[in-house]
């Protein structure tokens, strides 16, 4: 924070955006912290709008519905006991805690907080409301997210802030008249902002080579339990320095913290106030995604279905215009294209590749791409184990008779669809392959953390 405010140094002493926002679609659940989208929902309002800025945790009143309300706040709780020797599964705790205060408790004495997922769970607690007739805290949470993804749990909020006035203030900005206090405001206003850069100076990350064989998940409990976390590689600088610490000691492949989850689907328009809620989900894939030959992150659409392919290939595609005096919601461009060419058409002469959020859209895509192959907006990316976003890769390139990786098993028996974790192959130079996740191989772990010390103010 100091170092940001001496960006500035006295030049700007207004308002500026940082990378903090509230995003009303990231509800979890206590228990194993698993996302409420896409799951059993039963709020008592449409849609929770974090009203008065605070509300990031949810209670539940005795008809069993569902609302936003003050982490803070104190309330009695329902307990979820998950253990095999005990028979109560539901324990209702008659204190007033926090929310915080619940979920140590629950976590304490019995599993976690009460995670509802259908209503026959709705039923089964029923007669704990004819007991009591107070609302109680469940486990359904949500913290503010950082831009890029990181966890930092730290805030510096002025006093009555965040306040959420208006209900429309989802995006955070530091207040430089304040001392750098921070704000939340509404992301339509235009302001100054402050960026981050990695400097490699700065970067403090040492590789180490575990010399042991485990499966890519036993490798990253290893590596989060005695280090920071399975390997993260930004640039090549990294990748030979990870080459270094094995020093000729080892001669095979070994895990590093990429993975492929087939299910990390995203539109390339962010844009929050877009979707309502479960219209980020809306899908029509059929016998797909299948990520045939490992490199297939993108989506076309052929008549009905949807298909994942390489994003290389060239095809027709739709654009979203989403301008007030705009003439058609959807373009058809007809000329073929890469989805990144493709998107970056849209992005120019509209708003965005197309994103197809219900039935209605699905159906007016196909009208206006006549039946044609049609790149839609949706994509994914490889993730790495600590959620930083590099983008830098060093996969093997075709060689003679062998396929270029990641190629997810093409055409080796039983492998077919099946390699979702990347290795480095110390005998090819330290060049990566995708490999099947339950083989045992030595790993890299990193520990230290990136320096996000370098900002640059907008001005
Ligand atoms: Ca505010
Ligand atoms: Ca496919
Ligand atoms: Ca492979």
């Amino acid at each position: 924070m100091n170092s940001l405010i001496n960006t500035v140094n006295g030049s700007y002493s207004g308002s500026a955006w940082i990378g903090l926002f509230d995003d009303l679609n990231s509800w979890r659940w206590s228990l194993n912290n698993a996302a409420l989208e896409g799951g059993y929902k039963r709020w008592y309002v449409q849609r929770p709008v974090n009203s008065g800025g605070r509300s990031l945790c949810v209670i539940m009143n005795t008809y069993g519905l569902w609302n936003e309300y003050p982490c803070s706040y104190s309330n009695h709780l329902i307990c979820y006991d998950g253990r095999e020797n005990v028979s109560t599964k539901y324990v209702y705790v008659n204190q007033l805690k926090t929310w915080t205060e619940a979920q140590s408790y629950c976590r304490e004495h019995h599993t976690d907080l009460i995670s509802i997922r259908n209503e026959n769970e709705i039923h089964k607690i029923q007669y704990l409301f004819k007991k009591e007739f107070n609302s109680v805290w469940i486990g359904l949470y949500r913290t503010r997210s950082w831009s890029d993804q990181s966890n930092s749990s730290f805030s510096n909020w002025r006093t009555g802030q965040p306040d959420n006035a208006g209900n429309s203030e989802y995006c955070t900005a530091v207040s430089f008249s304040d001392s750098g206090s921070w704000t939340d405001e509404n992301c339509n206003t235009a302001l100054p902002f402050i960026c981050y850069s990695v400097s490699s100076l700065t970067s403090s990350r040492q590789y180490h080579f575990v010399n042991e064989n485990k499966t890519w998940t036993e490798a990253q409990r290893f590596c989060r339990q005695n280090y920071t976390d399975l390997a993260t590689i930004d640039n090549m600088e990294e990748m030979k320095s990870l080459i270094n610490t094995v020093n000729g000691s080892y001669s095979g492949s070994a895990w590093i913290g990429l993975y492929d989850d087939v299910n990390s689907w995203r539109w390339s328009l962010e844009d929050n106030d877009f979707y309502q809620e479960g219209e980020r989900d809306f899908r029509n894939f059929y016998h797909q995604p299948d990520n045939y030959n490992g490199k297939e992150l993108c989506v076309y659409m052929s008549y009905e279905n949807w298909f994942d392919s390489s994003c290389d290939n060239k095809y027709t595609f739709v654009c979203s215009d989403g301008r007030e005096n705009a003439s058609q919601k959807y373009i058809w461009v007809s000329e073929g294209r890469t989805w990144t060419e493709a998107q970056s058409y849209c992005r120019e002469k509209y708003t965005d590749l197309a994103s197809v959020r219900n039935e209605t859209e699905h159906q007016q895509i196909l009208s206006v791409s006549l039946g044609n192959v049609v790149w839609i907006g949706l994509y994914r990316n490889r993730l790495w184990s600590d959620q930083s976003n590099s983008s830098f890769t060093y996969w093997r390139q075709m060689v003679r008779s062998e396929v270029a990786q990641p190629d997810n098993g093409f055409n080796i028996p039983k492998q077919t669809g099946h390699q979702h974790c990347t290795a480095v192959s110390l005998q090819h130079f330290g060049q990566w392959t995708d490999e099947q996740c339950f083989n045992s191989l030595p790993f890299f772990c990193y520990s230290g953390e990136q320096i996000y010390n370098n900002f640059y103010y907008s001005n």
